[in-house]
């Protein structure tokens, strides 16, 4: 028998176990509804947006093709439920809501060890323009790519073009920053044409519940729904590997006295040093020690634990 014709493509959207897949037929772009192998659900894998995957018609002229393969991720995390990200569009607002900047310093920290490109966006520029310079000036100082957005001055398209290239880059952070108000104005040139634009910026207002893959030149883009916790231990993150995110610290602790040092009592520390002469932030340092802490003291605790 001969083997069926299949094709590979990437999922773009997924509701309720039906995956909308973009595949390529003699260079022209294709979009099928497709069902997932059970096999897929005896390995306890399932489907996300993002995973590229191999397809087959099904027979059935609702729902035309089967997902056969999924090829394996460059990337996965929870939160927000994206495969293969090469993009996190860090997205916090400067007010209302006040950034947590423990959670934006745990997703920095959690896309360096994921190898997943971070871009920070602080909104709502127009309501505190100092917070808004002054956020800008720590992260920058901190070796971070950053944009300021605001209703008067938005990111253009043109901002993230380069940034994503032919990747997939999420807008992710906490409810009500402005998350689907920037990815709906990047996205309204093609939604004008089809008369879609009313209907997206009402969605908009709402909170995001679903996540859908929307092409961006060569890539694409997707807005999340927001979170509020992170935590880095589910992540796995190790104590030993807090220094990823925290670039600028990493730079200057090559001159500590001790290899091992963890930066928060011991001495000969530069780190604490240049913090002392006002040349590293302050809230930035006091997050890499709370991460460390936590981190080094939930070790302890399972050690202690596996012992009883
Ligand atoms: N002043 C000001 N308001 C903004 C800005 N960006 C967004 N907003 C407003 O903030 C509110 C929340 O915006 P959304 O885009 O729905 O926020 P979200 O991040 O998608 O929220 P979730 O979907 O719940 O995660 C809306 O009323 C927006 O109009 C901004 O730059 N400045
Ligand atoms: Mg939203
Ligand atoms: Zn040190």
């Amino acid at each position: 028998m001969a083997e069926p014709e299949s094709f590979r493509g990437i999922i773009i959207k997924g509701v309720g176990g039906i995956y909308t897949v973009r595949f390529e037929v003699n260079g022209i772009y294709k979009y099928g509804l497709c069902a997932a192998r059970g096999q897929f659900r005896l390995k306890g894998i399932k489907p996300a947006i993002g995973d590229k995957v191999t397809i087959i018609p099904s027979g059935d002229p609702d729902v035309e093709y089967v997902i056969t393969d999924i090829a394996d991720r460059s990337s996965f995390i929870a939160r927000p439920p994206v495969a293969n990200l090469s993009v996190m569009l860090l997205t916090f607002s400067v007010t209302e809501p006040a950034p947590d900047l423990t959670l934006l310093d745990k997703m920095l920290l959690v896309c360096s060890l994921r190898d997943i490109k971070p871009v920070i966006i602080f909104t709502k520029s127009d309501l505190n323009g100092s917070d808004s310079e002054r956020l800008c000036s720590v992260y920058t100082k901190a070796g971070y790519e950053v944009l300021v957005s605001s209703p008067q001055k938005p990111i253009t398209k043109n901002d993230l073009k380069d940034i994503i290239g032919d990747g997939i880059a999420a807008f992710a952070g906490p409810s009500g920053v402005g998350k689907s108000t920037l990815c709906n104005s990047l996205l309204g040139f093609d939604l004008m044409e089809t008369g879609e634009v009313s209907a997206k910026i009402k969605r908009g207002r709402h909170t995001t519940r679903h996540v859908e893959l929307h092409e961006f030149f060569d890539g694409f883009i997707c807005d999340t729904p927001g979170f509020t916790s992170l935590s880095l231990e589910d992540q796995g993150v190790d104590y030993r590997d807090v220094l990823y995110g925290f670039p600028e610290i990493t730079a200057i602790a090559t001159g500590c006295r001790f290899d091992d040092c963890s930066h928060r009592k011991e001495d000969g520390c530069v780190v604490r040093n240049t913090l002392a002469e006002g040349l590293l932030d302050q809230g930035r340092y006091e997050r890499y020690t709370a991460f460390y802490t936590e981190l080094y003291d939930n070790r302890n605790n399972y050690r202690h634990r596996r012992k009883q």
